[in-house]
């Protein structure tokens, strides 16, 4: 396919049927961009104005336990409540439904100075746990169909509490990706019998050309058809559904791999590297999914320093998404990078 690399091309992504436009020619020395100063992060571990440091009163009033690792608590401008009627109205082409369901807000650390790029693996892993036992305890209601766990980085990605932290929407019905990664799922599974994304790994891992990171049991690379410069994916090495099913081993693992691509990214343009991420897994929809294999996905917006993003805009909006700098570019460039986290080298 190296015909490829220096000619306009659209990529598929088989977990969703939609294409994305390369286009190499627009960026052949992508790596030009200005390099920002470090960014000096807050030194306050403990901030009194914080709604979500320990011991705090967040905005409604309610005050924080006194929590050592991670903490827990409901969404108090929660988008979805548990109590919204579960009916559909249709008049036409005008349909609604109710939608109910519980969003949580998960506090990664005590300390308002950190992120996941600067925690221990160790601390890490409690924050595994805590999705863990947030998808396992949400997923089982019967008026759960879907657990979203995910996490909004920085104040680039509208993020509003700088404290380091992470949500869970978790919705009667599924969502428009969800319904899409299910679908693509499925028709492979049904076609080849084998699960497309251990498929894909596999191959992937076989041509080495994206892959970032491998360990016992999860892979780390920028996938074929990725849309944002520098966005990745993590991917289990072998058949796992959800978070249910991680052993102790693979949940460590995880953990390890996590802080691996975050301090990357920090380390990219030593920056506190913003992101949206977010783990898709089997729905708890009460149906069967031996097609589903669970993943992460990191979608950064920053393209060529701490300053510069990509707009996701004018075509991309109307048309297609598009992107310059080719997903092999961007996986060289992130693996020639140090696995010190920038502030501590
Ligand atoms: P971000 O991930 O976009 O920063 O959102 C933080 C969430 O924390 C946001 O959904 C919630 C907001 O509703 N929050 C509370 O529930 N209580 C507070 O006191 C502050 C913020
Ligand atoms: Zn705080």
């Amino acid at each position: 396919m190296n015909h490829f690399t220096d000619h306009p091309h659209r990529r598929f992504n088989p977990l969703t049927g939609e294409w994305v436009l390369v286009s190499p020619h627009r960026a052949k020395r992508p790596w030009q961009g200005q390099e920002e100063e470090p960014v000096v992060p807050t030194e306050r571990r403990h901030d009194p104005g914080c709604h979500l440091c320990p011991g705090n009163a967040r905005q409604n009033g309610t005050r924080n336990p006194a929590y050592a690792s991670t903490f827990v608590f409901d969404n108090d401008f929660a988008a979805l409540t548990p109590d919204a009627p579960n009916e559909t109205e249709e008049t036409g082409l005008l349909i609604a439904q109710g939608e109910s369901g519980i969003c949580r807000v998960v506090c990664f650390s005590p300390r308002h100075d950190t992120t996941l790029a600067r925690m221990s693996v160790a601390d890490i892993e409690r924050v595994v746990d805590t999705w863990v036992e947030q998808y396992a305890e949400l997923g089982s209601r019967p008026d759960i169909g879907q657990v979203q766990i995910f996490e909004n980085r920085g104040i680039m990605m509208g993020c509003s509490q700088p404290h380091p932290h992470g949500q869970i929407w978790a919705s009667r019905h599924q969502t428009n990706e969800m319904i899409k990664e299910t679908k693509f799922q499925r028709t492979y599974f049904e076609k080849h019998g084998r699960r497309l994304l251990l498929d894909y790994v596999e191959q992937e891992l076989r041509a080495e050309t994206r892959v970032l990171y491998e360990n016992a049991n999860w892979v780390v690379l920028v996938p074929y058809w990725a849309i944002w410069p520098f966005e990745t994916m993590l991917l289990p090495k072998w058949p796992i559904r959800s978070m249910e099913e991680m052993t102790a081993a693979e949940r460590f693992t995880l953990a390890e791999a996590l802080s691996f691509v975050t301090i990357r990214y920090d380390n990219l343009f030593k920056t506190s590297f913003p992101y949206s991420m977010g783990f898709h897994q089997q729905p708890t929809d009460g149906g069967d999914h031996p097609e589903w294999q669970m993943h992460a996905h990191f979608y950064p917006p920053l393209l060529r320093s701490a300053t510069v993003r990509k707009f996701m805009v004018g075509f991309e909006m109307l048309a297609t998404p598009q992107r310059d700098i080719t997903p092999e570019q961007a996986a060289e460039r992130l693996r020639a990078l140090s696995d010190t986290h920038y502030l501590d080298e």
